[in-house]
């Protein structure tokens, strides 16, 4: 048996205390398979409703669904006001922390002061019901504040990431056709102000339909100013009323875009709705972490610019009435103890996050965690990517004190919530798996003829059941959605683009993007698979694979790695050990042909690595698009070390 398959078969039982008080129990499931749409009713009916719905699900249209059909709600009204109307005005909604170690604290009253004048401020500046806005800015409260006056007042939100470039930003705007952009003169990051504002300057100019940018100061740079257009945050929202009455909107009222991330050729703009998002963004974030309003202290460790900030910093914690953190930097500012320092201070009981930072921290090593006091953490959960055994089983025991379960959670900007992940009081886990679609959720794995497989065989994931919180269309291209969505199989399976495994229990295990898999000889090897072999050998902390063109096999296996501390000066011979390791672990068809040794590896914004470049580097082409990466000097570190000629 190889190394990754005996931690693969290792099982975390649900600690008995927890399952005891757990929000839901085995009989979830159950209740939900008998009666579908009666139990996402029942998730709808945590929020509060202006007007009942008259039809759960109208899907006389496939792919175009309408959820809670004749049902009115404010979206913003239901994560704020409905709190401070109940009595729980005091209670924190966030504890904000500045990157450099400026700190706020907001409570569910002074949210709601917050959020009401700014939805005063949008009413003044013309923003109507429907109409576009694009945020553009650090992780500062003010940006959920403009997300919640937004909602409040039905105009659509549109958050470009912070660290995006003008042109995405420009593209978004024009794709989207914002009035009005919010941003701030810059926010904090590595330890330094870091600019937005002339990233906007750019990016306005460049279009035709933003009226209005609206500044909050935060770092205090000296800004190119347009009159007439540009105006302060503090200038506008501080003097308007605390006053708003909140309209309640259709439950299929346009909500927000998200445009996903540069994987894939020109962004998508998803657009997601209103009463069936909040209702299962809500549901899964009580479910997934069983989250207790009154004692929990939830931190997402995602950027509002993604779509888990979204729904897990924003919408689902609000709804729920948790008390979040909110973090504005990077994990190494001003030291690499930062995080931890963070869940110490707040006594965080839940922490959810990426498998490339549990890499990270892997490879800083366990005694940077040993460091703090960790005991208030009751729950991890994990997001972005196939999380390898080796990362769980980490995560599990340097951050978790053994005790804590880790939920890993597959979802998607397009499925707008939690889909496949264990619950914490139910399951009995296995690490790197995600095992369950989640109640009400149909999940399957199929070939490529749509074809239902049975237990131990891998295929393609697909949705099989419509669910309240998916994408109702790309914005602006209806067939662009049913294309790349709902054509492969028909128009009622939605097409994940992610290949999956059945395991002989029927857990599902998630192996990465379709296009990341690879075809060598005619087998099939999943990029993450060799991965995570790769990772699990002790001088590896991270690792990409990707399949490059290659005259006999038809693909080429081709790692990338990063060495751990300790291993960094082996050079040739450890690449040979690695090769063999690999053969050895999974099999001789799935070493690697070549394996380059590199300081970084590309990553957009949302810790995904960029496969798309690495095999621009494997194959010997120009690079392509490097807008989305994060730090786009990374792939000049990578093609230095290559050999000379290539
Ligand atoms: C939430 C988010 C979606 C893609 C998805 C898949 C990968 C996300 C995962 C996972 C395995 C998990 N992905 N979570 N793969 N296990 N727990 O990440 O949205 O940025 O749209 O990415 O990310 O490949 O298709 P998004």
């Amino acid at each position: 048996m190889s190394e990754s398959t005996e931690l693969e078969g290792r099982r975390f039982p649900a600690p008995e205390q927890l399952a005891g008080q757990a929000n839901v129990g085995p009989d979830v499931y159950e209740r939900a398979a008998q009666d579908r749409l009666g139990f996402w009713a029942e998730a709808a009916e945590r929020l509060t409703w202006a007007q009942r719905w008259d039809e759960v699900l109208d899907w006389s249209n496939p792919p175009f669904a309408k959820w809670f059909v004749g049902g009115k709600l404010n979206v913003a009204y239901n994560c704020v006001d409905r709190h401070v109307e109940a009595g729980h005005g005091e209670q924190v909604a966030y504890h904000w922390e500045g990157e450099p170690g400026d700190t706020r604290t907001i409570t569910y009253a002074q949210l709601k002061d917050e959020v009401c004048k700014a939805a005063n401020a949008l009413v003044e500046l013309g923003v109507q019901a429907g109409d576009r806005v694009a945020i553009y800015m650090p992780m500062i409260p003010e940006a959920v504040v403009a997300m919640l006056a937004c909602a409040r007042i039905g105009a659509v939100h549109m958050v470009v990431f912070g660290g995006f470039s003008s042109d995405a930003l420009a593209s978004r705007i024009t794709d989207s056709g914002a009035v009005l952009v919010v941003t701030a003169d810059g926010g904090y990051r590595r330890g330094s102000p870091s600019a937005l504002k002339p990233a906007v300057d750019e990016a306005v100019g460049r279009t035709d339909s933003v009226r209005n940018v609206l500044v909050v100061r935060r770092t205090e740079q000296d800004v190119a100013w347009t009159e007439g257009r540009d105006l302060w945050w503090q200038d506008v929202v501080d003097r308007q009323s605390t006053e708003h009455t909140a309209e309640a909107f259709d439950a299929e009222h346009p909500l927000y875009i998200m445009y996903t991330s540069g994987t894939t050729a020109s962004p998508k703009g998803i657009l997601h709705t209103s009463g069936g998002y909040l209702t299962q963004v809500a549901y899964t974030h009580w479910a997934s972490f069983d989250l207790k309003p009154d004692t929990d202290v939830f931190w997402t460790s995602a950027d509002i610019g993604w779509v888990t900030g979204h729904s897990y910093i924003v919408y689902g914690p609000l709804a729920n009435r948790a008390t979040s953190v909110m973090y504005e930097g990077t994990p190494e500012t001003p030291h690499r103890g930062r995080w931890f320092e963070l869940i110490e201070k707040y006594r965080v009981t839940i922490m959810y996050t990426a498998p490339t930072v549990i890499r990270t921290f892997m490879k800083w090593g366990e005694d940077i965690p040993a460091g703090f006091d960790l005991t208030s953490l009751r729950l991890l959960g994990s997001v972005g990517e196939p999380i390898n055994p080796e990362a769980w089983l980490w995560y599990h025991k340097n951050i978790g004190g053994g005790r804590c379960p880790i939920v890993d959670t597959w979802w998607q900007t397009e499925t707008g919530a939690h889909m496949i992940n264990p619950l914490p009081g139910v399951t009995s886990l296995k690490p790197g798996s995600a095992q369950t679609p989640f109640p009400g959720i149909s999940a399957k794995v199929v070939d490529d003829e749509g074809n239902e497989l049975g237990d131990d065989t891998t295929g393609l994931l697909v949705l099989t059941e419509p669910w309240p919180s998916m994408l109702r269309t790309i914005w602006g291209d209806d067939d662009r959605y049913v294309d790349t969505y709902w054509s492969r199989f028909g128009k009622q399976v939605y097409f994940a683009g992610d290949g999956a495994k059945k395991d002989a229990d029927g857990d599902i295990w998630l192996l990465g993007r379709v296009d990341d898999v690879m075809n060598v000889s005619g087998h099939r090897i999943s990029t993450t698979e060799v991965e995570s072999s790769l990772v699990a050998h002790p001088a590896v902390a991270e690792a990409a694979v990707v399949g490059a063109s290659d005259p006999t096999t038809g693909q080429g296996i081709v790692a990338f790695v990063i060495l751990r501390g300790s291993a960094e000066d082996s050079g040739d011979d450890l690449v040979k050990e690695l090769r063999q390791h690999v053969r050895k672990d999974i099999g001789p068809i799935a070493s690697p042909r070549q394996i380059m040794v590199v300081q970084e590896l590309p990553k957009t914004r949302s810790g995904k690595i960029m496969r798309r470049l690495l095999r621009d580097i494997a194959e010997n082409r120009e690079l392509g698009d490097v807008t989305t990466l994060t730090d786009s000097s990374v792939m000049g570190l990578i093609k230095d070390k290559l050999p000379a000629g290539s």
